[in-house]
């Protein structure tokens, strides 16, 4: 969750299309080369862990992993569940990601990153991974707009009528008539005062789009959303049903974690029965205990003080709420919203609040009118867009960008639990319009 701020990069970024390859060979030597040290490092820990005799005959007696279930605190309606087997099992920690062939899709995403000012020696894996995803994830939409895009654009300088043609696209890949003004606007200007070749077109429309998605998060303060520590953060996951709340709590519960933030999960989803049982699922995949209450219909507001509780008394510094799914025409389940949130402001006016609306970029404009519903009665703070893999309507982001005014925190692209990252503007734009 951490990011280089603004003073780390000196100049705006652009990426490099001359094909210099340089950066990206050396960031792949030297991850290859840690891949191969951390092969040998698991295989030295396993067998210093478990000499020949005992990994033909493995223990479970004594493990440790049973007292831990044991020691599961289950409070009389209370139940704080430990993350059990599952999160200790490597696999339940995490999906390692492995470095394959040096490819386009590999040359791509260092690109981005050289772009951003990031040293070959300094990146991750993850990272790589990450970009790639996106990048495949965002096909969809990709070729409703790159590919005529390029098309439209040519090789000759651009042209009005090149201008209203952008138009339609952009209208139709959902970016919405007000972020598509701004373009076409800006665009028309700066063709007044001079020629601008296809490349520089292509340029001037990915700072454009930037420019959208920035404004919102430039207003609130310009940093990417992390936990403050060594204070209570409370992160709520509101949104209509199905559009990936819980799975984004799950992520961002690993994600945390991974950060080296102590994290605690609220199940304030009463609404179904099997939802408690979802969120403690993520808790065991991301190692995180869960505070829920098993009785049905328990009141959403008790278990965030139940939580909020819990989290002062071990000195949590991210407190992630589930949420059930509601509709934002429906005034009762709004109201329910509007009181864990007095509840919190009443037991923890010292913590950092934050709401998150979750959208599916599939329900494309459909999500828009969510999230205008919702930021008027809820008190939201900043909008996860999910299920970017798969979705022809990615462009929706500037959408939301520019009618909601609200700043994008995260995106996810995937049901996996790495699937989820800090959402950064550049690597957007350059996933959305990348031209392979
Ligand atoms: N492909 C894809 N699927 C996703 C993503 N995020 C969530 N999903 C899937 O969407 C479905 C609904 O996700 P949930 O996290 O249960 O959604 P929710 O908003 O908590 O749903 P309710 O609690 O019922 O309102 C699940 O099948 C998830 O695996 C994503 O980024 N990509
Ligand atoms: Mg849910």
């Amino acid at each position: 969750m951490t990011h280089e701020t603004d003073d780390q990069i000196i100049e705006k970024p652009s990426i490099d299309n001359e094909e210099n390859l340089d950066w990206a060979k050396q960031a792949y030597a030297r991850l290859k080369q840690q891949q191969e040290e951390k092969k040998i490092q698991s295989q030295i820990l396993l067998e210093k862990t478990f000499p020949q005799e005992s990994i033909e005959e493995p223990s479970s007696e004594n493990s440790g992993i049973n007292s831990l279930e044991e020691t599961s605190n289950s409070l009389q309606q209370v139940d704080i569940s430990k993350p059990s087997l599952a999160s200790l099992s490597p696999e339940g920690i995490q999906e390692e990601p492995s470095l394959g062939e040096f490819d386009d899709t590999f040359a791509w995403s260092a690109k981005v990153l050289e772009a951003q000012g990031k040293k070959a020696d300094k990146i991750s894996l993850d990272e790589i991974n990450w970009l790639s995803r996106l990048q495949q994830g965002l096909e969809k939409t990709r070729k409703g707009l790159v590919t005529d895009l390029l098309e439209k654009f040519g090789d000759d300088p651009l042209t009005p009528e090149t201008l209203d043609e952008l138009e339609t696209l952009l209208l139709r890949s959902d970016v919405g008539v007000t972020a598509t003004d701004q373009i076409i606007n800006a665009l028309r200007t700066r063709l007044n005062e001079e020629v601008l070749d296809s490349k520089e077109g292509l340029r001037f429309l990915k700072d454009q789009l930037c420019q959208i998605l920035d404004m919102p998060i430039e207003e609130t303060g310009g940093n990417a959303l992390a936990p403050q520590r060594n204070i209570l953060n409370i992160w709520l996951l509101v949104g209509v049903n199905g559009v990936g709340k819980t799975t984004t709590l799950g992520k961002l519960a690993n994600l945390a974690l991974s950060n080296g933030f102590s994290t605690l999960i609220a199940a304030a989803d009463t609404f179904r029965a099997a939802a408690v049982e979802q969120v403690k699922v993520w808790g065991d995949r991301s190692g995180v205990a869960v505070i829920a209450n098993n009785s049905p219909n328990a009141d959403p507001a008790s278990i965030v003080f139940d939580a909020i509780g819990a989290a002062k008394s071990k000195n949590v510094e991210l407190l992630l709420v589930d949420t059930a799914g509601r509709l934002q025409n429906k005034n009762n389940l709004m109201e329910e919203l509007t009181k864990v949130r007095k509840i919190i402001t009443r037991l923890a006016p010292e913590a950092n609040v934050e709401s998150l609306l979750v959208l599916d970029a599939t329900q494309g404009q459909n999500g828009l009118s969510q999230a205008m519903g919702f930021s008027k009665s809820a008190d939201i703070t900043g909008v996860v867009i999910t299920k970017l893999d798969g979705s022809s309507r990615g462009g929706v982001a500037f959408a939301v960008a520019s009618q909601t005014k609200l700043p994008i925190r995260f995106i996810g692209a995937g049901e996996g639990i790495r699937d989820l990252r800090p959402f950064n503007s550049f690597e957007f734009v350059e996933a959305l319009l990348a031209n392979k």
